[in-house]
């Protein structure tokens, strides 16, 4: 059963069709159907913190034991969940058309994991699989570090001493998400250090409040905004649209002319410019609407 207004599918397939140089900006809303978490809004927290407070330099060099922990649960969670048709759906529309970059805010590696064309896929806040010395004078970075746990001090507590548990996952791994799960203090000794500069801590390679979006990555997309003086459509997903520099690709592609479809579960979450007349909102599960929208 068709989970959109026909009239709207009708008239964005017409214009998807016609559409030769497409942006898509993706957000933590397309991974939620996986399983993972997003950010605002209901599951914004981890144990009693809000989950943008731990994303910050400021969070890792008060409490790196605790900003490691989240971390290092979000690549587990992140290890153990699928892509889901959302995240088939883009890839394969990037096999389709030629000129489809696709902007993702996430790091959870879920879009490469379904195969999403590395060129077209710019990842604007880093991966949790990138690992790198927080040292400012040293440059060692690792990338698709998939060790789970990075070091031993990070294993998930386990609740094997706990015989009420019934459920074989919920005996095995307890969710340390959950305030009420202790979990040990970790100083810079449990901490994975750098196998370079030996000294300083390693890090997740994810963009943190504050810091500077990937000079690379920036670069690419401005080249690709730059190559004509036309974007025909541009596609907003789980995203509350909220995070700068990302969000400000919306005005940047409707300043070439695109028009936008917004796909989310929340009517509220629309860019800061609103919607104009000839764009869509799809209101609803990413995995469910992308796959019956994109086919
Ligand atoms: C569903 C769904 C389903 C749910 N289906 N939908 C201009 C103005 C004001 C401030 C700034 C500005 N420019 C820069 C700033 C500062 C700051 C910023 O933007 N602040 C704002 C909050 C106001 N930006 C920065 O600091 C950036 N750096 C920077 O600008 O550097 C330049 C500079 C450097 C030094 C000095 C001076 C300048 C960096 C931003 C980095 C953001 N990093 C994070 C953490 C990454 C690591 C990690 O994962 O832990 O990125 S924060 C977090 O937010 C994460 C996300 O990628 C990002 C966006 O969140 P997202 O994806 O939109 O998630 P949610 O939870 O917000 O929304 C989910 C949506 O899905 C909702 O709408 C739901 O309804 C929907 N949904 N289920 C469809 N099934």
């Amino acid at each position: 059963p068709s989970v959109v207004p026909q009239a709207d599918l009708e008239s964005f397939q017409e214009h998807l069709n016609k559409s030769t140089r497409i942006l898509a900006l993706l957000g933590a809303g397309l991974s939620a159907s996986s399983g993972l978490p997003t950010f605002r809004g209901a599951g914004g927290l981890w144990r009693t913190h809000d989950a943008t407070q731990l994303a910050t330099p400021e969070a890792f060099s008060a409490d790196p034991g605790l900003v490691w922990q989240f971390y290092s649960y979000r690549r587990h969670m992140a290890l153990k969940a699928k892509p889901n048709p959302a995240h088939y759906a883009l890839a394969e529309l990037s096999r389709k058309k030629e000129h489809f970059l696709t902007l993702s805010q996430n790091v959870d590696g879920l879009s490469p994991r379904a195969n999403h064309p590395e060129e077209s896929l710019k990842l604007l806040h880093g991966s949790l699989f990138d690992v790198k010395c927080s040292d400012f004078f040293c440059n060692y970075l690792e990338k698709n570090n998939y060790t789970d746990p990075i070091v031993p001090a990070l294993e998930i507590p386990t609740s094997e001493e706990d015989p009420t548990t019934t459920s074989a996952l919920a005996s095995r791994e307890l969710d340390i998400a959950d305030e009420n799960v202790p979990i040990p203090e970790l100083s810079y000794r449990h901490l994975p250090k750098c196998p370079k500069c030996k000294r300083g801590l390693l890090r997740p390679g994810v963009v943190w409040f504050g810091e500077m979006l990937p000079e690379k990555v920036l670069n690419d997309i401005e080249d690709w905004i730059h190559k004509e003086n036309k974007i025909d459509l541009i596609m907003v997903v789980g995203t509350s649209a909220k995070v700068y520099p990302a969000a400000g690709f919306v005005d940047r592609a409707r300043a070439k002319g695109a028009r936008v479809a917004i796909i989310n579960m929340d009517k509220n979450d629309v860019p800061a410019s609103g919607l104009y007349k000839g764009d869509w909102f799809f209101q609803g599960d990413a995995a469910q609407i992308l796959p019956e929208i994109l086919k």
